[in-house]
């Protein structure tokens, strides 16, 4: 759906740059496939009056969560561990000392988050759209309802299990068109002094390492702790603490309660203060933001023309929906990357939207190592260096891109 007006405060948008035509970030296709595919115009404005930076354009929502979504959360051993984390903190933390309090968590996927309060014997619920991981976890033994949350949802939740302790996010709020109807059925559905707990990419890391492959269809929204507060200023909901967190390349956690239920932390303002000075609220910060991905995009191309005149091989690493971002933005084609590996076996066979570069197995990047791997997974560096030692031992560098393009070893 296209949008002229603010999706949360309602002033006029315009796009201050584009992407181009862009198919489904998660839309991995058969090559007999391709002619169907879908494209919109994947392009960011950001909205002066309430600082939200948001997509003009976002496809239908069952467009992208439906009952073959590509993505299962659990693929990585990194992110298993930092829900685990996250769920401790909100059971020793808000939780801590409440009667049968009641846990919903909204875009559960394949229960990652939620298993942890499953494994407490906690009361619990997902919320999840996309059929094929809800049934992933519902195996789990996770209670997962299929549905898009909004207001009629809370309603139905709240009558059949009461109100809930804590609602939690991950990855998932920033995908939402409505968020004012979410933010509504937020509100009805917790506790007077209930929390809500959600993380997403951060705007500021965003535009500080120019990772613009956070914008896809999907992130119909990129938040700050600005944008939030005031976004949900309106439902009677406030923050009260604003923790970064170092996953996806940088996100958020906010917490927020219902106001003057709790007490509010310094954190809040001092990074609302670190948000100025960064000049987040400033249309110029976005109009540099533009030019360094341009900088980045023919940087990119350069190494990998390089890379192709050489007669190097260069396979990709991590079918990630942010590539799609970079490989339809840059050029990117099967003459510059061969094929890109990933571990998720629905990806497996398929192609990449757009680009159309086969996805293979894993067991393709180790049976004969390429001369350079273009990480598309940059945010599981860590995770993914530690666990390819032989990859580098024989010689093998990677190609990055954020926060600058280089080759590294
Ligand atoms: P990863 C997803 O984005 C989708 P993506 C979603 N829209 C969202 O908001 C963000 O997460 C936050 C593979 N892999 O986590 C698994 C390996 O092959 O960067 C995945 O396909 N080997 C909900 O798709 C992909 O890479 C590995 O060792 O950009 C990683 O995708 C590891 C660690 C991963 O998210
Ligand atoms: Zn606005």
């Amino acid at each position: 759906m296209k949008s002229d007006t603010c999706r949360v405060c309602g002033t006029p948008i315009s796009k201050f740059m584009t992407f181009g035509r862009m198919p489904i970030a998660n839309g991995f296709l058969m090559a007999e496939e391709i002619k169907d595919e879908y494209f919109f115009e994947l392009a960011p404005a950001f909205c002066e009056s309430c600082n939200m930076f948001q997509l003009v354009e976002q496809p239908e929502p069952e467009k992208m969560f439906h009952g073959h979504y590509a993505f299962y959360s659990s693929t990585s051993r990194y992110m298993q561990a930092h829900f685990a984390h996250f769920a401790a903190s909100v059971m020793d933390g808000p939780l801590a000392g409440r009667t049968d309090p009641f846990v919903v968590e909204l875009g559960s996927n394949d229960g990652i988050m939620l298993q942890n309060f499953h494994q407490r014997g906690m009361r619990h619920l997902g919320v999840e759209p996309s059929v094929n991981v809800a049934e992933a976890a519902r195996a789990k033994g996770i209670n997962t309802v299929g549905a898009f949350f909004g207001r009629d949802l809370a309603g139905k939740i709240t009558a059949e299990h009461g109100q809930a302790d804590a609602i939690l996010a991950a990855n998932v709020m920033c995908h939402i068109p409505d968020l004012n109807g979410v933010a509504e059925g937020v509100a009805r559905l917790l506790k007077p002094d209930g929390v809500f707990i959600f993380e997403d990419p951060y705007l500021g890391d965003m535009i500080a390492k120019t990772s613009y492959d956070q914008i896809y269809d999907e992130h119909v929204f990129i938040f700050s702790v600005t944008s939030v507060a005031r976004a949900f200023a309106s439902h009677g909901l406030e923050v009260i603490d604003a923790e970064p967190q170092i996953t996806h390349g940088g996100s958020m956690r906010y917490t927020l309660s219902p106001k003057g239920a709790r007490p509010v932390s310094e954190r809040v303002a001092a990074q609302v203060a670190k948000e100025h000075e960064q000049g987040l609220q400033k249309p110029q910060t976005y109009l540099g933001f533009k030019r360094n991905c341009e900088t980045s995009r023919e940087k990119l191309m350069a190494v990998l023309e390089t890379a192709r005149k050489d007669g190097k091989r260069v396979v990709g690493y991590g079918a990630t929906s942010k590539s799609t971002t970079v490989t339809c933005y840059c050029g990117i084609t099967p003459t510059h990357v061969q094929f890109i590996s990933d571990t998720t076996p629905i990806k497996q066979g398929k192609l990449s939207p757009g680009a159309h570069i086969p996805v293979k197995p894993y067991s393709e990047f180790t049976r004969a190592w390429p001369d350079y791997a273009l990480l598309f997974a940059w945010n599981h560096a860590a995770e993914i260096r530690e666990k390819e030692t032989a990859f580098a031992a024989a010689g093998g560098r990677w190609i990055v891109y954020v926060p600058e393009v280089g080759i590294v070893a």
